[in-house]
């Protein structure tokens, strides 16, 4: 790479000179940014080409992990983490009198996700490297990310996020490996001489996907990764023949833009109605690309198509590509000529998926009208992977008319994606050992019982390497100086720390890391939101999206209760709290837009009042994205994951938390469950029904909201405060929604059935929160045992149990 700092700064000058005709004096801060981009890019290059050949070469088994969502956030630091030049680079740079942490902002948040899900396909990508494994992301490069938020008046408002406005420095467009996507026209059939079916597709819409490449860099070896990102463009001859026909220079340029839509915007979710249409475009156009592109790769190797599961395996983020399985099978079939038995036995060979939520609304289903229009030939190939399932079905339940139509993977007038994923999968997973369980036992049990071998656990990771060594540079520091640089490389190592925990100086250290960055983090909100926070006061914090499930409500309620004490009674012994809360809510998803308003509109009460504005303090962090988590979780010391038991698949954000010492106030739902039984009764918060009670309550019919409302005191007080005049109402109706969701509606996700032992939950954490002491052993704890949750073990685990992959290393 560099052999040393010197000559990293020739370099770097001689890269701001010869592409950017700027010297240190005259080139702006971006320009510098995206000389040392440039720079680091042709380092990257090298190890890229050898890695690409090396997989090549040895026929290497490749993963394709299909994402609709890479939620990357940004890479430079990343990659020179990784590159293992992040010392010398930032120092580098600091004689020149630049700031590495400076130019670091030039970057745009890759906001390829909206959550989860696109969070952890990138750790996986970042574990895949840097454990030597072959595996590339295949998504879209949407050219408008995850919308900006703003809080205007209190409420959210979206913009458009134009990422692209600014290079995408790690991006190589490769225009020669472009693929032909067809959409729409009509399929016929005929019969040759050995009565053997050939189709025929015509009068299709050919939309050109072209691929831009970003390097995936391992951690401190040679191996680079891909993330393909198609974007959908035009071909000249295609815009042209049609202008032509139309004889409309205006239709040109309709058609131009009407192709260009398919890779422009990331669904902010999938429950809102419009643009459903456009958002199956996608996920075909993601598939039909990705796998096309897989198969070229693959003919080139010269093997049999019987060994194609032996080389690929064609991993399935959800059921967003679960196209993937008709686009291979009619790949096989229609252009390779293989027969229908062969050709599913190499696609379910190859095919694996992992499912991310049972919540009903995110259940993918098409209808099938739009499927058969827009896919006419994909259409007639589910069709008959139904049929032939359906009838395997009633061989081994004859006559069980109820249970063939509860797994059919057409019906209604629906095509339903879970169920084709099942069908044409060797392996379903689970993302936590409760979400697999409910899996088996209740949301797929029928399937589970029809194919047990396939279902399996993978518990959910987070890369230590971005979330802790990037992230909280002291902390490493410290753990490294305690049991060394193993951990790094096997992050179960961290459970040594377990040795320090009677060694005061050591659990000191700890406390006075997370001083130092809770004080840089309050300096950063007051440089960015203008508000002032108390470095010693409790930094408690609720990340993630904003959903009726994981309750942000219960917190803010919560956070009134607190208010209503305090104002009662003044003289009141309360530990000084800042709630920091940073979510974004789906544009059409109204009812969390009003929480946020609320919470926006407890913040200007709670601050702004002299009674309580020294004891709580609320903060909404806008547009939460992954740099902003970058900068909360090492300055956090409470972890909000308080969602309702049965509801969170696994979470990945209380991994984060843990990870950096901070504790987990959580219902007993998702991995919170895992952290609990690794950290144990003492260094956790656990409150809340568990999913065994919550399901008592669904089968009874007899969790009733009101009776809470008419029983609790301080929770009716809360309740009138939200409709009645109150400082929070202001006298108006903003939050009769929230109210009657609670009351009117029985209270969907039984936040006020939690709400009294949250309260105790909460009374706990402040009254351990000033044994110092205990408290930083409880941080300890969470920190020695969070290795469990690297990616790195997710990804073992993935290789060795669906996607029989092996360790490459990549030759120097
Ligand atoms: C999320 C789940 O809600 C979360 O519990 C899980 O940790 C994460 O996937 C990764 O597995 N689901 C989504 C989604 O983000 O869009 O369904």
């Amino acid at each position: 790479m560099f052999s040393d700092k010197e000559e990293f700064k020739s370099e770097f000058k001689a890269q701001l000179e010869s592409k950017f005709g700027k010297t240190i004096d005259t080139a702006s801060e971006f320009d510098t940014y995206r000389a040392l981009g440039a720079l680091i890019r042709e380092k990257i290059n090298k190890d890229w080409l050898k890695t690409n050949r090396e997989y090549k070469t040895n026929k290497t088994k490749q993963v394709y992990y299909f994402s609709m969502e890479f939620l990357m956030g940004r890479l430079l630091g990343n990659n020179l983490l990784n590159l293992d030049v992040l010392s010398l680079v930032e120092e580098g740079l600091a004689d020149l009198g630049l700031s590495l942490s400076e130019l670091e902002k030039k970057e745009s948040d890759a906001g390829l996700g909206n959550g989860g899900l696109g969070r952890l396909a990138a750790c996986f990508l970042d574990s895949l490297a840097s454990l030597e494994l072959a595996g590339h992301g295949y998504g879209l490069r949407y050219r408008y990310g995850m919308f900006d938020q703003h809080i205007i008046d209190g409420k959210q408002v979206e913009f458009p996020d134009y990422w692209l406005s600014k290079e995408f420095i790690w991006e190589v467009r490769r225009p020669e490996d472009a693929i032909e996507v067809r959409f729409g026209g009509n399929v016929s059939s005929t019969r040759d001489k050995d009565g053997k079916l050939h189709f025929k597709y015509e009068n299709y819409e050919p939309i050109q996907a072209v691929p831009y490449d970003v390097p995936v860099v391992g951690y401190h070896n040679d191996t680079v990764n891909t993330l393909r990102l198609w974007s959908a463009e035009p071909t000249v001859e295609d815009t042209m023949t049609k202008a032509e026909r139309e004889g409309v220079f205006g239709h040109f340029l309709d058609h131009k833009r009407s192709l260009e839509s398919i890779s422009d915007f990331l669904y902010p979710d999938d429950s809102t109605e419009e643009g459903k249409s456009l958002r199956l475009k996608q996920e075909y156009f993601l598939v039909s690309s990705g796998v096309q592109s897989v198969v070229r790769s693959f003919e080139r190797l010269g093997l049999p198509w019987s060994s194609f599961p032996d080389k690929v395996a064609l991993h399935i983020n959800d059921t967003h590509p679960a196209l993937v399985i008709p686009e291979l099978m009619r790949i096989l079939m229609d252009e390779k000529g293989i027969g229908w038995e062969e050709a599913w036995e190499i696609t379910q060979s190859s095919v694996s998926y992992t499912n991310h939520t049972t919540l009903s609304e995110a259940l993918e289903s098409w209808p099938v009208g739009l499927v058969r229009t827009l896919l006419p030939r994909i259409f007639m190939i589910i069709d008959e992977i139904n049929e032939r399932f359906c009838q395997g079905l009633w061989k081994t339940y004859p006559g069980e008319f109820d249970r063939i139509a509860d797994l059919a993977i057409v019906a209604d007038g629906q095509v339903k994606m879970a169920h084709l994923s099942i069908v044409g999968s060797h392996s379903i997973n689970g993302v936590a050992k409760l979400h697999t369980d409910i899996l088996k036992e209740r949301e797929m049990k029928r399937f589970y019982n029809t194919f047990p071998e396939r279902f399996n656990n993978k518990t959910n990771g987070i890369t230590h390497r971005r979330w802790l060594m990037h992230a909280n540079s002291p902390l490493t520091s410290v753990i490294t100086e305690a049991i060394g640089e193993e951990w790094m490389k096997e992050p179960k190592q961290l459970t040594r720390l377990l040795n320090f925990k009677d060694d005061l100086a050591f659990l000191d250290k700890l406390h006075e890391i997370k001083q130092e960055n809770k004080v840089n983090f309050a300096k950063w909100v007051k440089n960015t939101q203008g508000i002032t926070v108390d470095p010693n006061s409790i930094f408690d914090v609720h990340i993630k999206r904003l959903h009726g499930y994981k309750r942000q409500l219960l917190n803010a309620l919560h956070i009134i209760h607190l208010y209503n004490e305090l104002k009662s009674d003044p003289t009141l012994d309360i530990v000084p709290r800042t709630f920091f809360f940073g979510a974004k809510a789906a544009p059409s998803y109204h009812f969390a837009k009003k929480v946020i308003q609320l919470i926006n509109r407890i913040a200007s009460v709670v601050n702004n009042d002299p009674d309580v504005k020294d004891y709580i303090k609320v903060v909404f962090l806008p547009n939460y994205s992954v740099s902003i988590a970058e900068k909360i979780i090492p300055a956090s010391n409470v972890s909000e994951q308080i969602s309702m038991a049965t509801k969170e698949a696994s979470g990945t954000g209380n991994m984060k938390f843990m990870m950096n010492g901070a504790l987990t106030l959580g219902t007993m739902d998702g991995a919170n469950v895992e952290i609990h039984d690794l950290v144990g009764d003492d260094n956790i918060y656990i409150f809340g029904l568990t999913s065994d009670e919550v399901w008592d309550y669904y089968r009874n019919g007899s969790y009733s909201s009101r009776t809470v409302y008419e029983n609790d005191e301080r929770v009716r007080h809360i309740m009138d405060e939200l409709i009645h005049y109150s400082p929070f109402s202001k006298g108006e109706t903003d939050f009769q929604e929230i109210y009657d969701a609670l009351l009117t509606y029985n209270d969907e996700y039984f936040v006020l059935k939690d709400f009294a032992s949250y309260v105790l939950a909460q009374k706990k954490v402040s009254q351990d929160y000033q044994r110092k002491r205990q408290w930083n052993l409880k941080s300890l704890v969470n920190i020695s045992q969070s290795g469990d949750f690297s990616s790195d073990r997710t990804i073992q685990e993935y290789a060795r149990e669906i996607w029989d992959i092996q360790r490459v290393k990549t030759l120097k």
